[in-house]
């Protein structure tokens, strides 16, 4: 009979080239070595620190995907998405702050922009000498991005921009903004934004109860004037944030079960090492079947996760299959880090045993680059025909 691996049942490790391996090796020891001792004051203290993205920059983190010209690593999917599910085992903050840089900054410099774009901002962003946001959500326009009221004006030599972006990850430390805004004839446009440019402004958001370590802001805009080489020179409308988010969401549907991961084996362990009743919980069968259902979940998420990155390195991954994972991933992640927060009992609520810290994570991975609703709805929509979202 065949051995059985109980924290890699289907063998994922061995669906994996040698490369492919090396690059998740090397996420993991970074983050475990360096971004696991900070995490517990970082997200205690609502702090970032904005070093993180030049350590994860020399190590080749930053932008993975992107062609070696311009500072990338000209990597796959597939090891984008293990870099994700690695530094997510540690805090989904982290990742989020990576996924920002890689997916929503450097992705569209690279898909959009005109070559001295790409040359300018590049190879600063995969250094992370320059930290990068994506301001597409704004306070009245969330799932509704198209709805979105921030106008950029022509204006001689460029536009001006005014309006206001809520929820931006990054943005209070950003050098460098993505920006979408609808131009004269209403239609949805790109930008690049400097800070320092006049009108230009951007406030922390706190009190956040998830995501403590990834700083998160508005973006306002007064007036700005942009130059006309800072905008993106062809694409318009959705088509240009959605692909975009395209990228960030398979990261996010990797990500979450790396926390997911982290959280079931906590729960194994702690309920194996602690008693009640004279044994251990892990001998009660409610017990058993929570982690039975935790393994199951993450096994057969994981193996999605993994045929969508093959599919997207083919050139064949339609965005719906991405809400599939991204959809799965969160909920289920979500699930896993409840239920580890139950099994830990009254120690679950604290700090120090990092799952109710996932748990709030999770929440908020739920809601943003689409909510799980909405994510239903796209899925709804391409297999009825029928549009529900209004
Ligand atoms: P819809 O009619 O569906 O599409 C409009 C145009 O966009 C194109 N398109 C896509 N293109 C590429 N990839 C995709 N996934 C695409 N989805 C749509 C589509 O082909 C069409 O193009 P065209 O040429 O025909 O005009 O537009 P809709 O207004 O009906 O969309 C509705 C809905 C709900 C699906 C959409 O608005 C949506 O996904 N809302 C969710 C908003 C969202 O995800 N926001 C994310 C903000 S960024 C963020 O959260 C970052 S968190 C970062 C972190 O810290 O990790
Ligand atoms: P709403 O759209 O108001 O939704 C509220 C509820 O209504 C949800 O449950 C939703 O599923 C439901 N709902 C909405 N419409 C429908 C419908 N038609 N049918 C059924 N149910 C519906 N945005 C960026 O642009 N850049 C960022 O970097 C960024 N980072 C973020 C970081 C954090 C910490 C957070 C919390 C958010 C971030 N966001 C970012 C914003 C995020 O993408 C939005 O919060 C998300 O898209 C949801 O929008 P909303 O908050 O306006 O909620």
């Amino acid at each position: 009979k065949a051995s059985f691996n109980w924290a890699d049942p289907l063998l994922l490790d061995t669906q994996l080239t040698e490369d492919e391996r090396m690059v998740r090796d090397a996420a993991a020891e970074y983050a475990q070595g360096r971004l696991m001792p900070r995490i517990h004051d970082a997200y205690r203290n609502e702090t970032t620190d904005p070093a993180i993205f030049r350590e994860m920059g020399e190590l080749g983190l930053l932008g993975i995907t992107i062609p070696e010209q311009y500072g990338g690593a000209n990597l796959n999917y597939v090891s984008y998405g293990l870099i994700a599910r690695e530094i997510e085992r540690v805090d989904s903050g982290y990742r989020s702050m990576m996924s920002v840089q890689s997916s929503l900054v450097m992705v569209p410099i690279n898909e959009f922009g005109s070559e001295a774009q790409k040359q300018k901002y590049l190879p600063k962003l995969a250094t992370g000498e320059w930290i990068g946001c994506f301001g597409l959500t704004e306070p009245n326009y969330g799932s509704d991005a198209g709805g979105m009221i921030t106008r950029a004006k022509k204006v001689p030599a460029g536009f001006s921009l005014t309006g206001s972006k809520m929820w931006i990850s990054n943005s209070p430390i950003a050098d460098v903004f993505v920006v979408w805004a609808k131009n004269d004839e209403g239609l949805i446009r790109g930008f690049i934004l400097e800070k320092g440019m006049k009108g230009l402004s951007a406030p922390k958001i706190s009190g956040k109860m998830g995501l403590r370590a990834s700083i998160t802001g508005e973006i306002v805009m007064d007036e700005v004037f942009v130059p006309a080489e800072n905008e993106f020179p062809e694409i318009t409308g959705l088509k240009g944030p959605f692909t975009c988010l395209n990228s960030a969401r398979y990261g996010i549907a990797w990500g979450t079960l790396g926390a997911a991961e982290w959280c079931w084996y906590a729960a194994r362990q702690y309920t194996m090492d602690r008693k009640q009743f004279d044994r251990p919980l892990a001998a009660n069968q409610l017990v058993q079947k929570k982690l039975a259902d935790m393994q199951t979940e993450i096994t057969l998420a994981l193996q999605g996760c993994l045929r969508l990155g093959r599919m997207k390195d083919e050139g064949i991954a339609a965005p719906e299959i991405t809400s599939i994972m991204k959809r799965n991933s969160c909920g289920k992640s979500l699930d896993v880090a409840r239920l580890a927060r139950d099994m830990h009992g009254g120690n679950g609520i604290s700090d120090e045993y990092g799952v109710v810290r996932h748990m709030l994570n999770l929440e908020v991975v739920n809601t943003y680059e689409g909510t799980h609703d909405i994510h239903a709805l796209i899925l709804g929509r391409a297999q009825t025909g029928i549009q529900a979202f209004s």
